[in-house]
């Protein structure tokens, strides 16, 4: 009796002071709040697949540091947030620091980056935009259909481009684009092209000019790129750039080229033009950019279907970017034979598809020319980047019928 007692005594006493100790803990807690960084200690994600690093903490200054082996860290960024990235997997081990006279902190984190669950596709899975300007062939690829809503013309698109559809998406006079992604985000790869664009340029087999430079059907599309830096899977809040090609540093070149294109009224008589047979009406459709130049989208005789896209409401089309020197020459003198010559390079629909050799990331530019050094990019734009007309050919429009990532291998029955 008396053991069991004792031990009675004992554990009350043990027990209160443990609940003193613990009572300690908590006034602890209440007076000093524990805040977390924000950021875990271990990250398992797939390759190509982009993580928001967010710390919850502010200082004077950052830094982001790759570690290593027996080589001195590299600084990956000194921006607060960071957005990790991997081509490749592996195991990546990060320090953040940041610099402050009165709350330092380190901090390492693990990234795991594996291989994805289902392989990659290397072709175009989604569209997110289709805002063609007016031409001969919209609304025709793809096909609108009474009660299409801009949504509707955007799946349509999607179908004509993604995986090894290959169907041809026509983006209408200046201005008009689109823009897509694939099912992870494109790596720019170091001294590496990229992506790859298809369309349906093509040379002439026979022009009359022997000396001249490849051409035939050229249809220079600007690409740009975005990187989805809010990581919420859509083109919203991000800047877009252009990817520099050929023709970007030019004198020629017109940076800032803004055109509206007017609705024409659906009771509209048409003008036949006298010499042209072919056009039916030269009025149809007015432009007017913001060079102090107007014309018209013609209609002619081979497409009668409306120029203007039809699910657009609005009365007015504006597009705004850089427009590049006419490339049309008409060889025969006649207006019968029109050659569209190619650009250098960096133009969608410029070459023939087997002659791309694709596009850089490391091309990108922001809207004042200045080099911009992307990840990757989530999302690609393109926009016919010519206010042109070449007689029976009808206006310049770029088209595309797909795309590539380069650096994801293309799998027997890839899709
Ligand atoms: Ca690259
Ligand atoms: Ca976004
Ligand atoms: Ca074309």
């Amino acid at each position: 009796m008396k053991i069991i007692f004792e031990h009675t005594k004992k554990t009350t006493l043990i027990l209160g002071i443990i609940s003193a100790f613990l009572f300690l803990i908590s006034c602890d807690e209440t007076e000093i709040p524990l805040v977390s960084l924000g950021i875990e200690n271990v990250y398992i994600i797939p390759r190509m697949q982009a993580q928001g690093l967010y710390p919850a903490f502010t200082g004077e200054r950052y830094e982001w540091r790759l570690s290593r082996k027996e080589k001195k860290d590299s600084i990956l960024s000194t921006e607060k947030n960071y957005i990790f990235l991997a081509q490749d997997t592996g195991k990546y081990h990060l320090i953040f620091e940041i610099f402050d006279s009165n709350n330092p902190l380190i901090h390492e984190l693990d990234m795991h980056v594996v291989n994805e669950q289902v392989a990659y596709s290397p072709y175009i899975h989604k569209v997110y935009e289709y805002k063609p300007a007016p031409g001969q062939f919209v609304n025709c690829l793809p096909e609108y259909v009474l009660g299409d809503t801009e949504n509707d013309m955007i799946v349509k698109t999607q179908e004509s481009i993604s995986g090894t559809n290959q169907v041809l998406v026509s983006l209408g006079a200046y201005g008009g684009y689109l823009s897509f992604g694939f099912d992870h985000t494109v790596i720019n790869v170091k001294g590496e092209s990229d992506f790859s664009i298809d369309g349906n340029a093509f040379y002439a087999a026979s022009n009359p000019n022997p000396d001249a430079p490849k051409g035939g059907s050229s249809e220079p599309g600007i690409v740009m790129v975005a990187f989805d830096k809010n990581q919420n899977g859509k083109p919203d809040e991000e800047e877009w750039y252009e990817l520099a090609g050929s023709e970007y540093y030019k004198t020629e070149t017109i940076k800032k080229y803004k055109i509206k294109y007017i609705k024409p009224e659906p009771d509209k008589i048409p003008t036949p033009d006298p010499y042209y047979s072919f056009i039916t009406d030269s009025s149809y459709i007015a432009w007017e950019t913001n060079q102090g130049t107007k014309g018209h989208v013609y209609k002619n005789k081979f497409h009668n279907q409306p120029y203007y896209p039809l699910w657009i409401e609005s009365d007015e089309l504006v597009f705004e970017g850089t427009k590049l020197l006419n490339n049309a020459f008409d060889e025969a003198g006649d207006g019968s034979y029109f050659v569209q010559y190619s650009y250098g390079f960096g133009y969608a629909d410029n070459k023939p598809n087997k002659f791309n050799v694709g596009f850089n990331i490391e091309w990108a530019v922001d809207k004042n020319g200045n080099h911009v050094d992307l990840p990757g990019a989530d999302f690609i734009r393109v926009y016919t980047s010519l206010n042109q007309y070449c007689g029976w050919l009808g206006e310049t429009s770029t088209e595309i019928s797909g795309g590539r990532d380069l650096h994801i291998p293309i799998l027997p029955f890839a899709h």
